[in-house]
C-alpha cells in the first residue's frame, strides 16, 4: 500500500528514555519548570548547534579551536606525550584534530571519544580517521560510564590525557563542576592530565548577543526542545506560542536560557499521558552556561586535587584552555 510509505516517513522517532524521563519530571515541577540542556542534541539540534558555531556573534567555538591549534604542541608536551587520549563529548572532532596530529607525531595514539549520540561518534570517526598513527575507538556511553570503560583500556605504563572541550563544563553548576573535576582526578594516576575548555566572563552585551543572535538560530536551537517533544512524544506544543529568552545572571556569572509562554495555555504530551499548564509569561528554564574567571578555573582544579595547572588564554573573545596534571597521591 502506498499509504504505508507515507506513514513511514512520518513515523514518530523513538523517544530517548532519559530525555522522556527528564521531560516528565521537569515540566511537572510546581515552581520553575525545566528541560535538560542535554536534550538539545538530537539530529536537528546538533545541526543547529553546528550553525551557531559559525555565527559572527558566537565566538566561543572559534576561540576554542584557534587556541587548540596554536597551543597543540605545548599542550602535548606539558601533558607528557600521552598515549591514551579520551574525549568527553566527541563533537565533530574538528578541534581535536590538532591535539591528535601533534600527539601522533610523538608516537602512536589510542583515541577514545565518548558520547551518548551514536551519530556524533560516527561523524567524529569519519572526520578524524585519516590521521596516521591514531587508533580510534568510539565509546557510546555517558561521561561517567565512558571514563571507566576508557580507563579499563589503559595498558600498563600508558599515560592518559582526558579532553573536556568547548566549555561543556559550563552547563554544570559550579558545585557540580567541582565534583566532576574531583571524580575524574580520583580515577587517574600521577602524571595523567585533564584539558578543560572554559568560556570566560566578558561584557554582558557580548554574551546576550551570543545567545540571542540576529538570525534566530539560537532561538530555533532552544525551541527545538519543544519540537523534539512533539516529534518523539506526540507533544502538542505550538512553537509560535513560546518565545526564546537569554538572560545574564550577574551573581552566578552565567547565561540562562528560557522559553517563555506568550499566553496562558495547556499542552498535551500524549506519549507521556501528560497535560502541562502554563500561565502567561511563565518560563521553562532550558540551559545554564557558566562563564568563568581564568584564575577561578585553576583554583577549582587545585581544590579538586589536581596539583599543577597550565593555561592558554584567547583574550580577544575570552576563552581559556586549562591543563591539569595529577601529582603523586598523598
Ligand atoms: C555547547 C554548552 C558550550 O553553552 O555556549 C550554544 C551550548 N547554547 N548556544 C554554550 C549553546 C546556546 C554551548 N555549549
Amino acid at each position: 500500500m502506498f499509504a504505508t510509505a507515507a506513514a513511514f516517513s512520518h513515523a514518530r522517532p523513538r523517544a530517548d528514555p532519559a530525555f522522556a524521563r527528564a521531560v516528565a519530571e521537569g515540566l511537572t515541577r510546581v515552581r520553575q519548570k525545566t528541560l535538560p540542556a542535554s536534550g538539545f542534541y538530537d539530529a536537528v539540534g546538533s545541526a543547529l548547534f553546528e550553525v551557531i558555531t559559525l555565527l559572527p556573534e558566537y565566538g566561543l567555538t572559534r576561540a576554542d579551536a584557534t587556541l587548540l591549534e596554536c597551543a597543540a604542541e605545548e599542550i602535548v608536551t606539558a601533558a607528557g606525550e600521552p598515549e591514551l587520549i579520551v574525549e568527553l563529548g566527541s563533537g565533530t572532532g574538528a578541534k581535536t584534530r590538532h591535539i591528535l596530529t601533534e600527539g601522533a607525531a610523538r608516537g602512536s595514539i589510542h583515541y577514545l571519544p565518548i558520547d551518548i549520540s551514536r551519530a556524533a561518534l560516527r561523524n567524529c570517526e569519519a572526520a578524524l580517521h585519516d590521521i596516521g598513527g591514531v587508533l580510534i575507538d568510539p565509546i557510546e556511553a555517558t561521561y561517567a560510564e565512558g571514563i571507566d570503560l576508557a580507563l579499563a583500556r589503559r595498558q600498563s605504563g600508558q599515560r592518559v590525557l582526558i579532553l573536556f572541550l568547548g566549555s561543556t563544563i559550563g552547563n554544570f553548576t559550579r558545585v557540580e563542576a567541582a565534583a566532576f573535576l574531583h571524580r575524574i582526578r580520583r580515577r587517574l594516576l600521577p602524571r595523567d592530565s585533564l584539558l578543560v575548555g572554559t568560556d570566560l566572563v566578558k561584557p554582558t552585551a557580548t554574551l546576550l548577543r551570543a545567545y540571542d543572535d540576529s538570525l534566530g538560530v539560537t532561538a530555533a536551537f532552544n525551541l527545538n526542545l519543544l519540537a523534539r517533544i512533539n516529534r518523539e512524544m506526540d507533544g502538542q506544543f505550538d512553537l509560535a506560542q513560546f518565545a526564546h529568552e537569554a538572560r545574564y545572571n550577574e551573581r552566578q556569572s552565567r547565561i540562562e536560557m528560557h522559553l517563555r509562554s506568550r499566553v496562558a495555555q495547556r499542552v498535551g504530551i500524549d506519549a507521556l499521558g501528560l497535560t502541562v499548564s502554563f500561565a502567561q509569561g511563565e518560563t521553562i528554564w532550558t540551559e545554564s552556561s557558566h562563564k568563568f574567571r581564568a584564575e577561578e578555573v585553576r583554583r577549582m582544579g587545585k581544590q579538586a586535587g589536581w596539583q599543577t595547572s597550565r593555561q592558554w588564554i584567547d583574550r580577544q573573545w575570552g576563552f581559556a584552555e586549562t591543563l591539569f596534571t595529577a601529582g603523586s597521591v598523598s
